[in-house]
């Protein structure tokens, strides 16, 4: 994984957070856990890059995104963190999801907020990683199978985060 915590200038960065809070429409998703029906802790979206209608924020990003990494990026999903209620729970990727060795890009906008990445292996070794507004966050295709990452809740007070998470899919999976 790697880390660059001023990836977009900041006032930049501030102005994609706030047209992507205003113009995306953003799900408030319920999934199954256990014997119950339970809400996703944060509001969500996703595009196909092949799709029209993408928000000119994301087709920009993903342009800065390709000349850094060389990565043909077919895909973003958009994590809207209200508060320091909402989540993501410690997780890899799903690799039938992902190309393979290709990396995901992870950019944050408007608050930050701490992220803990775990390995795997038995010592479980942690980094908390506060990932800054305009910053860019590589994990690798292979991380995902070592190591899980989320954004747990928090009680101090936050403001609102999103962020994109650009990924390279197969053709035929979902967003
Ligand atoms: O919000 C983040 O930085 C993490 C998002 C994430 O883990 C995901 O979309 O799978």
């Amino acid at each position: 994984m790697r880390y660059w915590p001023d990836f977009i200038p900041p006032a930049l960065a501030a102005h994609w957070f706030d047209e992507l809070r205003d113009t995306v429409a953003w799900e408030a998703q319920r999934r199954p856990m256990y014997d119950r029906i339970v809400d996703v802790p944060r509001l969500v979206a996703s595009y196909r890059f092949d799709d029209d209608g993408v928000p000119a924020p994301l087709v920009e990003a993903r342009m800065r995104l390709r000349e850094h990494l060389r990565e043909p990026f077919n895909a973003v999903g958009l994590n809207f963190y209200r508060d320091g209620h909402d989540s993501v729970a410690p997780h890899g990727d799903k690799l039938h999801m992902l190309v393979p060795r290709h990396p995901i890009a992870l950019l944050s906008l408007g608050a930050a907020r701490r992220m803990t990445i775990r390995a795997k292996a038995p010592h479980r070794e942690v980094v908390h990683l506060d990932l800054e507004p305009g910053s860019l966050l590589v994990m690798s295709h292979a991380s995902q199978l070592t190591h899980e990452h989320g954004i747990p809740k928090t009680r101090e007070p936050v403001g609102p985060r999103i962020s994109l998470a650009y990924r390279l899919r197969p053709p035929k999976a979902a967003r």
